[in-house]
């Protein structure tokens, strides 16, 4: 039995090395809630990938934190749990919130690795020792300007190149990309940005030979996406709609996608990220691991996850300096030449917090303790 002492909360305020544009904003800011549990003298982080707006998802910091401090804490605090497993059950009353969920649910996975005194990884059910990497490049001021950061993004060695797009920011910028480079890995990510009146249009983008086309249509769809999927020969991915396991045995069954996005934050937590990864790999649908312009806390534990066997296409977990002028994990998360991160073999997440750092940039704090416990 895991006993927890005391779980922290924190908002921590940092800026964007550099300013980061989708379909639905831009980013230039990040206000990032980070959990902190203590248990018999160990600590571990998790992060809660909630943007600073509900407009990715309908979480935003602000609903994970009341979520958190009402809701979840009070439960976990509450709680006889033996692992992260048992986390989803603990929250099963409260509905939605998978964000703010998966934020304690991932603290608890670190705390019982470094119990166990073995990598986070491995614990998850990893068995690769490195992970490919590939970036996410949002919209940008010009195609030149695209072009210059997709040459800088190759040459230091990512695998794969997503280009963020959206209606009069697509086609043409494919069109740019690919005349330079015919034949990187390349793929586009619309957050949501198109209409059915589009149909005809997404199926131009087939001549591209894109590897995914990432959530064109709603947020919360499968239906349509799986009538888009059969006028196009390019795969769908699918990120904004799959919530759970359920979402991705609908999403292969209907034909909305071939290939998914896994998120931890946006799944609820890592036991419902790990179900689905293997009902992914059961039907033979190849998974990669997401990005939430995280810290190095989320990004070290999605390097973790991301070394389970089916994560088998290069994610948008990539280096701390892309993100941060300086991350608040040491070491920083670093790519090599040719595009991999190497799964850490240290206890835990195999990254250090850097406390002080954390301290500077808080703003908001709240701490909750265990009642007494009974002595047995
Ligand atoms: O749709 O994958 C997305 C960032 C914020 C919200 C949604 C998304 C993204 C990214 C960036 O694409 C991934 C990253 O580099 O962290
Ligand atoms: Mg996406």
């Amino acid at each position: 039995m895991i006993k927890i002492d005391a779980i922290h909360m924190r908002e921590i305020n940092l800026p964007l090395a550099y300013p980061f544009e989708t379909s639905f904003g831009v980013t230039t800011d990040r206000r990032v809630l980070l959990v902190e549990i203590e248990s018999e003298g160990l600590t571990a982080w998790g992060e809660c990938v909630a943007g600073e707006h509900p407009y990715f998802s309908d979480e935003m910091i602000d609903t994970a934190w009341i979520v958190t401090e009402t809701e979840l804490a009070p439960r976990l605090l509450e709680a006889e749990i033996d692992g992260g497993g048992d986390c989803p059950d603990v929250f099963r009353q409260v509905r939605g919130h998978r964000m703010a969920k998966a934020a304690l649910e991932s603290a608890v996975w670190d705390l019982s690795a470094q119990r166990a005194g073995a990598p986070l990884g491995k614990l998850l059910g990893g068995t690769q020792t490195t992970i490919p990497c590939g970036v996410s490049i949002g919209i940008q001021s010009s195609p030149e300007v695209l072009l210059e950061k997709v040459a800088k993004e190759l040459a230091a060695g990512y695998q794969r190149i997503k280009l963020k797009c959206k209606p009069g920011w697509d086609s043409e910028i494919f069109k740019a990309v690919r005349r330079r480079y015919p034949e990187i890995l390349l793929s586009c990510d619309a957050n949501s940005a198109y209409r059915m009146k589009d149909f005809d249009h997404i199926a131009g983008w087939d001549e591209f030979g894109l590897l995914m086309i990432e959530q064109p249509l709603w947020f919360d769809d499968f239906y349509f996406h799986s009538m888009l999927q059969k006028r196009i020969e390019t795969a769908i991915c699918l990120d904004e709609s799959i919530r759970n396991r359920r979402d991705a045995l609908a999403a292969i069954d209907m034909g909305s996608c071939r290939i998914i996005n896994i998120k931890v934050g946006r799944v609820g937590g890592f036991s419902e990220a790990i179900a689905l990864h293997n009902a992914a790999a059961e039907r033979g649908v190849p998974v990669w691991c997401g990005g939430m312009l995280e810290t190095g806390i989320g990004r070290a534990h999605n390097i973790a996850l991301s070394s389970l066997p089916n994560f088998s296409l290069p994610g948008d977990v990539s280096a701390s300096s892309r993100y941060w002028a300086r991350d608040i994990i040491e070491p920083e998360v670093v790519v090599s030449g040719s595009g991999e991160i190497t799964v850490p073999t240290g206890v835990g997440s195999g990254f250090e917090v850097d406390r002080q750092r954390i301290e500077a940039l808080t703003v908001r704090r709240q701490s909750l303790r265990a009642r007494a416990r009974e002595m047995a």
